[in-house]
């Protein structure tokens, strides 16, 4: 008795968390990085194709489970009937080519809307804008070059809306992968060899990307933003990140570029300044950026200065290796630091 109470427990548990599935997963569509909800016209058309191929299945699954249903209550031995041996019979061969034709015919009609689609995604559109952007993928954060503006930025991509994204996508280390769910499909980054995509944002927004190719330690650490704007801001924005760095203007600021200068300068580039490093993200308007880490924290001072003392507790295993730089920061230093890069707006 109690051994089949816990089965049916058990059962009704399984059944539970079955039917949960469903509704969870619709909160879960509406998250950040659902493919559910997408802003970019590549985005759109590869959902399409999703949601018409889902639709082939299921005409599939009701008729072939229709017809099997359907057999199974038309001929089953009704009440008071006696058992009776149908009628045997093995094959046949109209039946076999009506399905083949059929599932043919069924895959040839999921093909047209694929094809349609690699037509999309091969290249922009007639008569859009198109900018060039770089990503660059590190372990385990992204960089990101405008070539026609002159522009190095990391972890937080500026696009303006309506504006086709013609992005090279290449890798200084092991493969990663390109990802905005909202946007666009997936893009491998691999040393060695230059993968091109492109990718639009129909509305302005915050939209996320994540390195979506095992890439060591902090693979899941290797977020990025993509920040759409409209063309007037992004203008404006692009107009600030081409400057060069600001220069200090506080005592404790002249400090923390001094220091700076003894060490961070050997993996960071700061523009404007001898800081020429090549090794982490280029730094020279840091302090307009809102994340750290590769949108791991927010860029504030608590986690900022955390970060400069501890960069492998902050992020493990990443290549921020103070050690390496011979650096030993005093408090006054981390404070000055941290004013320092604040200020590069
Ligand atoms: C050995 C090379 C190296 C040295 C030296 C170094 N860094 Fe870094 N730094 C990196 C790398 C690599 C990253 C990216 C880490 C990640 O997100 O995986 C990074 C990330 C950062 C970030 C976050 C950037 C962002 O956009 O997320 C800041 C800020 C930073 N470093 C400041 C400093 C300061 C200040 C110093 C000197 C005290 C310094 N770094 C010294 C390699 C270095
Ligand atoms: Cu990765």
């Amino acid at each position: 008795m109690k051994a089949q109470l816990t089965s049916i427990l058990r059962l009704t548990l399984l059944v539970g968390s079955f039917l949960l599935m469903y509704p969870l997963n619709a909160f879960a569509l509406m998250d950040a990085m659902s493919t559910f909800d997408v802003k970019g016209t590549i985005g759109q058309e590869q959902l399409t194709v999703f949601w018409f191929t889902v639709g082939v299945s299921a005409f599939l699954l009701l008729t072939v489970g229709g017809v099997f249903f359907y057999a199974l209550f038309r001929f089953r031995a009704k009440p008071g009937q006696d058992f009776v041996v149908p009628e045997q019979t093995h094959g046949s061969a109209k039946i076999e080519i009506a399905l083949i034709i059929a599932s043919c015919l069924l895959l040839l009609v999921i093909a047209v809307p694929n094809a349609k689609a690699l037509f999309v995604m091969d290249k922009p559109p007639e008569g859009k804008k198109v900018m060039k952007v770089v990503a660059i993928g590190h372990q385990w954060w992204w960089e990101f070059q405008y070539p026609d503006l002159g522009i190095t930025t990391a972890n937080e991509l500026h696009i303006p809306v309506d504006t086709a994204i013609d992005i090279d996508i290449k890798s200084v280390d092991v493969i990663h992968s390109f990802w905005v769910p909202r946007l666009a499909g997936k893009m491998d980054a691999l040393p060695g060899q230059i993968n091109r995509m492109w990718l639009d944002a129909n509305e302005p927004g915050k939209y996320y990307g994540q390195c979506t190719e095992f890439c060591g330690d902090s693979h899941a650490q290797m977020r990025f933003l993509v920040f759409a704007h409209k063309q007037a801001e992004f203008d404006k924005w692009s107009r600030a990140e081409k400057a060069d760095a600001i220069k200090p203007e506080t005592v404790s600021q002249v400090n923390g570029q001094k220091v700076f200068m003894q060490g961070c300068n050997s993996c960071h580039a700061i523009k404007g300044t001898n800081a020429m490093g090549m090794v982490g993200p280029n730094l020279t308007h840091f302090g307009s950026r809102t994340s750290l880490g590769a949108v791991m924290y927010k860029n504030d001072t608590e986690h900022l200065a955390k970060w400069i003392k501890y960069p492998q507790q902050m992020k493990p295993g990443n290549l921020m290796k103070l050690e390496q730089a011979n650096m030993l920061l005093s408090d006054k230093d981390v404070t000055d630091l941290v004013s320092y890069l604040q200020n590069l707006k």
